[in-house]
């Protein structure tokens, strides 16, 4: 059985982020961990990322704490955030991501590679795969024909090979992980709980 535990915009919440390792671990020990992206928080918005005329050094530039960085054990791919933590500091470091994963069925990507409308819903590319997993507006949806549709947690929903979008939402949000089971084909969107005492 290959079970993929897909994680996204961490935003470098240590809480949210140890909260959601906790409960996947409790849920899918076994599953490969894969990062969707923004992992870090870069704290240049991008107006002043672009105007700047220097680097910037990194604890001026982003959220980067030793017990966060602990917790990242898994791969990931690239976001916006470590796109323009390298940029304004020149760390070349946090290019060092894949821009996409293909996993059995599935593509990983970071929405900031998509075009987005002013009521921030996406226009997918193209992909190879049935399924395509991403993160980036922090909102968990499965899109079906490229509809917005709402998602229910905790349920078991069969994929087959259908050809869907799947926003697994945002850890530093709402806790937010997403079960790919690519032998059942199946996709589970989780929370983990708000009221757990980790930190
Ligand atoms: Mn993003």
């Amino acid at each position: 059985m290959m079970q993929y535990a897909l994680l996204g915009d961490l935003h470098s919440h240590y809480k949210n982020t140890k909260a959601v390792l906790k409960h996947i671990e409790e849920i899918a020990p076994n599953a490969q961990m894969i990062g969707l992206g923004d992992l870090y928080e870069c704290i240049i918005g991008k107006r002043k990322a672009v105007a700047l005329t220097e680097h910037v050094p990194l604890d001026q530039a982003a959220i980067i704490k030793k017990k966060f960085t602990e917790l990242l054990t898994f791969p990931s791919i690239i976001g916006n955030q470590e796109e323009r933590i390298a940029f304004v500091t020149g760390i070349q470091q946090f290019l060092n991501y894949e821009e996409k994963i293909v996993i059995e069925n599935a593509t990983l990507m970071h929405g900031h590679q998509f075009e987005w409308s002013e009521h921030f819903e996406p226009t997918f590319p193209s992909y190879e795969t049935p399924l395509l997993f991403f993160g980036h507006s922090h909102r968990a949806a499965i899109y079906i024909n490229g509809i917005r549709t709402k998602i229910e947690y905790n349920q078991p929903m069969y994929v087959g090979d259908q050809t869907y979008e799947i926003n697994v939402g945002a850890v530093v949000e709402s806790r937010d992980w997403c079960l790919y089971d690519s032998e059942q084909m199946t996709v589970t969107f989780l929370q983990a709980q708000k009221n757990d005492s980790s930190n």
